[in-house]
């Protein structure tokens, strides 16, 4: 029997800041219900899909999402229901020619991204089977390395802290993916005591992560060293640091302006600054290093790091093959961000991740500042192979909920999986 979608609806919830989102109702002629919640972002790359908001500053400081709710029940179920739940690509595609824009302008990429997602999440249960094996690409089962979040800054702390966004630990050196997020969770516990014996706040951020008010953008780098040491690992060798600075956030006039430290530095200089973190701490990636316009000085970053380390792309490139592409062609990053609500499909997401890969380069799934429960991404990450999900520290229900669908996947794989390790980092 085919699996046709027989009601799609959606509604506004709230999202992990206590904003409006998307949830997404499918219901499949089998009986079938299945359901998926749309993320949203805080550090935005300017190039992102649309994400529609209401802007009608009577409700939610105008962040209400009706809108898009309205255009998912009233101009998108319409156009899918009866069509085949199990067809991505066509249910995909069928939206993106309704809406008719590059950039889900038209629909809002939350009200496609809600259907898209809620549509594989339905076809995989009414076969009953793992959204992971219905979504996946290729032979075997690889469990990816949690990057996980244990510090925050910039925007996601109020910039209350450090300017760099993101300090994540990756325990790669475990042997599986249970022991990996364990010796995360435990370095997270020490970097907490290690935080209250310098008296500084353990109260955390957006992602789960603690925001002290750390007196430079370095002194994270050397409490979490220390702290993966106090919970008896081994920097380096069995648990790495990889950055997210989000520098777009803190790019003003062609300048890096680092409030914390009370300078401002040109592409050069951040370079050479990054150059010497990366020589004193464990680091093994760096995201968004340098700005979404800075196409230059991220060629001059990549020359100099991206032998050592993984130069990854999130804001500079939003998930996008055609920005994927140029990257590739300017020497720009060796590694991309993949978040689903940057371009506004399943199928799209799946097209950009295959193309960075053939051109060697690293692949990262990534959640949103602002989440819900939805584990989707886990599931994800195992279908695409990628090795590497980041998704904030092992605090919040909405980030544990990834790491512990992942201790399912891992469970239910039994002894088909293999862990992704250091290799999954690029050296
Ligand atoms: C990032 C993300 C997720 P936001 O910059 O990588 O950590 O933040 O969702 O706020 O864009
Ligand atoms: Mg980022």
């Amino acid at each position: 029997m085919t699996k046709v979608m027989t009601r799609i609806q959606g509604r506004e919830i709230l999202d992990s800041r206590g904003n409006p989102t998307i949830e997404v109702d499918i219901v499949l002629n089998d009986g079938t219900l299945a359901r998926a919640a749309v993320p949203s972002g805080a550090s935005t790359g300017i190039h992102e899909a649309v994400e529609l908001r209401d802007n009608d500053p009577g409700r939610f400081m105008g962040k209400g999402v009706l809108t898009a709710v309205d255009h998912v029940n009233r101009i998108i179920a319409p156009a899918l229901i009866g069509m085949d739940a199990g067809d991505q690509r066509a249910i995909d595609q069928t939206m993106i020619d309704l809406d008719g824009t590059p950039n889900k302008g038209t629909l809002g990429a939350n009200a496609v991204l809600g259907v898209s997602m809620a549509a594989a999440r339905a076809f995989a249960q009414s076969q009953a089977i793992p959204l992971y094996e219905y979504l996946k690409i290729d032979a075997g089962y690889l469990m990816p390395v949690p990057m996980m979040n244990v510090l925050n800054g910039g925007v996601h702390a109020q910039w209350q802290g450090a300017d760099f966004q993101e300090y994540m630990i990756v325990p790669f050196g475990a042997l599986d993916f249970r022991t990996a997020l364990q010796w995360g969770v435990e370095t997270y516990h020490s970097l907490q005591t290690l935080l209250k014996k310098k008296q500084y706040p353990t109260a955390v951020g957006d992602e789960g992560g603690f925001a002290p008010r750390v007196v430079s953008n370095e002194e994270p780098l050397e409490l979490i060293t220390r702290s993966i040491e106090e919970a008896g690992y081994q920097p380096e060798k069995e648990i790495g640091i990889s950055l997210d600075p989000a520098s777009s956030s803190f790019f003003q006039d062609g300048e890096y302006e680092l409030k914390r430290e009370g300078r401002r530095l040109n592409s050069d200089e951040m370079v050479a600054y990054y150059r010497r973190l990366v020589d004193t701490y464990p680091i093994v990636s760096i995201e968004d290093g340098l700005a979404e316009d800075d196409w230059e000085g991220w060629i001059k970053l990549t020359d100099e790091l991206g032998k050592d380390i993984e130069i990854i792309g999130d804001d500079i490139f939003v998930t996008s093959p055609h920005l994927v592409q140029k990257g590739i062609e300017m020497g720009v990053a060796n590694s991309v961000l993949i978040k689903l609500n940057q371009i506004g499909t399943v199928t799209e997401t799946l097209t950009t991740i295959n193309f960075a890969r053939n051109a060697g380069y690293g692949i990262n799934i990534s959640h949103r500042s602002g989440e819900t429960p939805d584990s989707f991404i886990a599931d994800f990450t195992v279908a695409t192979f990628a090795g590497k999900i980041k998704t904030g520290a092992p605090c919040r229900g909405e980030r544990v909920e990834k790491y512990n669908q992942l201790l399912r996947i891992e469970e239910e794989i039994g002894e088909k999986a293999t862990f992704a390790g250091r290799n999954a980092f690029i050296r």
